[in-house]
């Protein structure tokens, strides 16, 4: 494997790659053109930019976090087909600069969801926590509009006020969809643009879903096992892989985290490892990495991707925010640097208790 953090880039992050490349096992970043709309085609020279900047720090650019979809391929309306020759063209481009894992999600209007940006926990260090009756008590306005007021002033991803201003036009288009319609959907965009895939080389990586549960009413498909075997068999194509996200699959905890990962073995490109500690099952917070912090058992989790021979990018992902750090909500840096060495530890452990090199 191949440990990495999630940079956002010079303009939008307030972590450097300096930082980055000082924290002892991290080799890589996953970064995108944040600030690009889904549907957009992104440009060479962007690309090329992007990556010079992340090698001239001694880095390397690992994959990116996200080529977002637009919502006409997610709801399939007829000019869906313009939106995936972008996402070729975009994808192809990737290819050419050498760039081979691309993760991104399929869930309607919404990326990831928490009620609370900044719980306080009793060490004082503030972290993100959902709760369904949160949930429940909100409509998708309001929710939008508190967790922009609580962002420490930066555009969360997958919350963008550009989309979020039409919020009701975009519930209003996914009114027919259904879980088999949004699948359908999936498997259309997947089959147009697997020969590209296949010809760069390029694994798609496909997001959970989070929570793994329907929210206001819109479907959501990525959600456990048998959904998941289910995509991988409808497009029964390698490069058809996922982003395995322990704390997204893990919100719902019938989820049992290591038997996915075992039954993914060769589709898992791309992973996130944190971990959840859960209050009561519709209330959860997003603990430290390790294991005796939350409900995971990260050993075990680290211990079956390393069964299935992973050996793609993984990061550490949402941090507590701590030693008073201001960031984007779960992308500072001090929390997440303390994850990836953690999870290093671990991956050092295990290889070295089953005599492989690391
Ligand atoms: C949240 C992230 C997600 C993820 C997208 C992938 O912090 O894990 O926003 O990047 O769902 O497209």
């Amino acid at each position: 494997m191949q440990m990495t953090l999630r940079w956002y880039g010079s303009k939008y992050d307030t972590v450097t790659l300096k930082q980055i490349r000082q924290i002892p096992g991290v080799t890589g970043v996953i970064s995108t053109l944040y600030g690009t709309a889904p549907g957009e085609v992104w440009e060479t020279k962007d690309i090329l930019a992007l990556k010079k900047e992340i090698e001239d720090a001694g880095l390397q650019l690992a994959g990116i976090e996200s080529v977002n979809i637009h919502d006409a391929i997610k709801v399939g309306t007829p000019d869906r087909d313009r939106y995936i020759d972008n996402y070729i063209t975009t994808l192809e481009r990737l290819g050419q600069a050498d760039i081979h894992m691309v993760c991104y999600n399929f869930m309607p209007v919404f990326d990831w969801t928490r009620t609370e940006l900044a719980r306080v926990r009793p060490d004082g260090s503030t972290v993100l926590a959902y709760t369904q009756e949160a949930v429940d008590a909100l409509n998708p306005e309001d929710m939008f509009a508190s967790i922009s007021n609580d962002a420490n002033g930066s555009i969360l991803p997958g919350w963008e006020p550009e989309r979020m201003a039409h919020i009701k036009e975009l519930f209003g288009m996914y009114r027919d969809v259904d879980d088999e319609k949004l699948f359908t959907n999936l498997k259309y965009f997947l089959e147009r643009i697997m020969p590209v895939c296949d010809k760069y080389g390029i694994n798609m990586a496909i997001h959970p879903d989070d929570p793994a549960w329907s929210v206001f009413g819109l479907p959501r498909i990525i959600i456990n096992k048998a959904n998941i075997l289910r995509m991988m068999k409808m497009v029964d194509n390698p490069h058809n892989g996922v982003t395995f996200c322990s704390g997204s699959y893990g919100t719902n905890l019938e989820n049992d985290l290591p038997d996915m990962i075992r039954s993914l073995k060769g589709r898992i490109h791309f992973a996130h490892v944190r971990n959840l500690k859960f209050n009561s099952s519709t209330d959860f917070e997003e603990s430290a990495h390790l294991s005796s912090d939350g409900t995971f058992d990260m050993y075990e989790i680290m211990l079956a991707l390393y069964d299935i021979g992973f050996d793609g990018p993984i990061r550490p992902d949402h941090g507590r925010m701590i030693w008073d750090e201001v960031a984007m909500p779960g992308y500072g840096l001090y929390d997440r640097a303390l994850g990836a060495a953690y999870l290093n530890g671990l991956w050092e452990a295990i290889c070295k208790s089953r005599g492989r090199s690391e």
